[in-house]
């Protein structure tokens, strides 16, 4: 989706945070999406900055916090089928590593650029820090299509970004993992390229591998199971459940799959899901095992539901709404890509009387959705939040790589369990101690935000 980032001046109470977030906007420009970010974040920490107003401002720590530490972009060439010469451009933005290595997804998709390779960067080190695991935050990827590609162009591509990207990675370094258009497929081919050029069995280097060669079971789910998870603790926290409710959800990738199978799981039903062409409809409830067919095994069109569901209906997307929101839920995930729920988009969600909404993917909504969601008692689970499952599991990947061991599917799933169940808890507390009720958004900027000021006020002016 475009950016939509409204560009006006910020107005906290605290001058030292406007000059900050209009800095960032005049060095960045042309960086809608990581401006968006910068802005969300940093203008919900305003009750902290304004305790803290003058020891923040002697240690440049906003300042240091919107600077990445280190962005590499590099040429991807590469040969397609036809025997034609391909470029591409490759990314890792290393944004903050105070809390541990580097860690964040690779996206391949056409639309990667600077700015959203940095909004991504910038969100995973808020994310990674409410996980409690000693994880820094990074992002990278390529503008490289997958799409129609077949598996020897995916090898060539993953081979050829990896040649340049491993001398910036490593275990103790800068630990990459999946994202958008980034599976298992692409993270066998990167790990052999990687192992090939190292000529070192280096297995936490990447994480989100196969269960053969030392991935972690539940890694795959991670990500849609914790989104089930924190939703269950946001709901209870509030009087609701998500047994009997119905749910939409957008994408039907990685995130999605597994948050539908975590949401069936507790009694929910799942009416609408969605790729980027468009939705479909099934009131009965989505079979979940042929979307799993048609995109883990096929990677077909969603709308090839309908050959085997043919009650069900397929909406294409037109105009501002994607399809798959004009649908009526109770609770809705959001689990495809940034800035899918515009103001327009959440108006229709409301009107529908939308109880819930849970931003598996990162940056779904804009900053206006949100403010509308909040002021229409709309409860929303922040993407940092509420998709932190994924990361946290691949840094139980790290550690069971570190043990040359690994733990049973439900070890890994409880602790999953126990961490988002955490996340939920600090978050609901800062929003408490700060007076902000139940916005969860500003809570989970605001606990993150503050382990990570003291651990960059320890280790210096770096
Ligand atoms: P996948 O590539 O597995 O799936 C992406 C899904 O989103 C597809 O169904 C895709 O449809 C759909 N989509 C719709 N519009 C767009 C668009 N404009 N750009 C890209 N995708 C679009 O990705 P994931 O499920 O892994 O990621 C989904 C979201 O979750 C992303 O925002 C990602 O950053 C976030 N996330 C992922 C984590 C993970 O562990 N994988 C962890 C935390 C967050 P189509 O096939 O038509 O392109
Ligand atoms: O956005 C994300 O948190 C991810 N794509 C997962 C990153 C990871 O390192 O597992």
């Amino acid at each position: 989706m475009n950016s939509s980032c409204t560009l006006d001046s910020p107005q906290t109470k605290s001058e030292y945070l406007n000059d900050v977030i209009s800095k960032t906007m005049a060095k960045n420009p042309n960086e809608p999406e990581f401006l968006q970010a910068v802005k969300e974040v940093l203008s919900s920490l305003e009750p902290v900055v304004l305790k803290h107003e003058t020891e923040y401002k002697d240690l440049a720590l906003l300042e240091r916090v919107v600077e990445p530490e280190r962005i590499i972009t590099f040429r991807v060439p590469w040969i397609d089928d036809n025997g034609k010469a391909r470029v591409n451009r490759g990314f890792r933005v290393q944004f903050n590593g105070t809390l541990g290595p580097y860690k964040g997804g690779l996206r391949f998709h056409p639309t990667v650029n600077q700015s959203i390779m940095k909004f991504l960067g910038f969100e995973q080190i808020f994310k990674n820090a409410l996980t409690c695991l000693p994880i820094g935050g990074g992002k990278g990827g390529s503008d490289f299509d997958p799409k129609g590609k077949s598996d020897n162009e995916i090898m060539r591509f993953c081979q050829s970004f990896m040649t340049e990207l491993q001398k910036h990675i490593g275990q103790d370094v800068d630990v990459p993992a999946g994202d958008i258009g980034v599976g298992a497929r692409e993270i066998g081919f990167l790990f052999g390229q990687y192992r090939r050029i190292k000529n070192n069995y280096e297995a936490g280097v990447l994480t989100g591998k196969g269960l053969d060669y030392g991935g972690s079971l539940a890694r795959k789910e991670a990500t849609g199971y914790g989104l089930i998870y924190f939703m269950r603790e946001m709901l209870a926290a509030n009087g609701l459940n998500l047994s009997g409710n119905t749910v939409i959800i957008s994408g039907s990738g990685n995130v999605a799959i597994y948050a539908a199978e975590k949401a069936l799981s507790y009694g929910a039903k799942v009416v609408a899901m969605s790729d980027s062409n468009g939705c479909i409809y099934d009131k009965d409830g989505i079979k979940l095992d042929i979307i799993k067919e048609l995109k883990e095994v096929k990677r077909a069109r969603i709308k090839e539901y309908l050959n085997h569901c043919p009650n069900a209906e397929y909406k294409e997307n037109n105009g501002e709404i994607p399809a798959v929101y004009t649908i009526k839920a109770d609770i809705v995930l959001p689990c495809a890509t940034q800035n899918d729920i515009t103001l327009a988009g959440a108006k229709a969600l409301v009107e529908n009387g939308a109880k819930a909404v849970g931003e598996g993917a990162n940056m779904p909504c804009t900053n206006e959705a949100i403010e509308y969601f909040l002021k229409n008692n709309v409860l929303v689970a922040p993407g940092k939040a509420a998709n932190a499952g994924g990361v946290a599991t691949s840094a139980l990947e790290m550690c069971q790589n570190s043990m040359r061991y690994f733990w049973s599917f439900d070890e890994v799933d409880k602790k999953l369990d126990g961490i988002m169940t955490n996340i939920f808890a600090e978050t609901k507390k800062a929003a408490e101690v700060y007076g902000l009720g139940n916005n969860y958004v500003a809570g989970a900027n605001i606990a993150a935000f503050r382990k990570i000021a003291k651990a960059m006020k320890s280790q210096g002016l770096i």
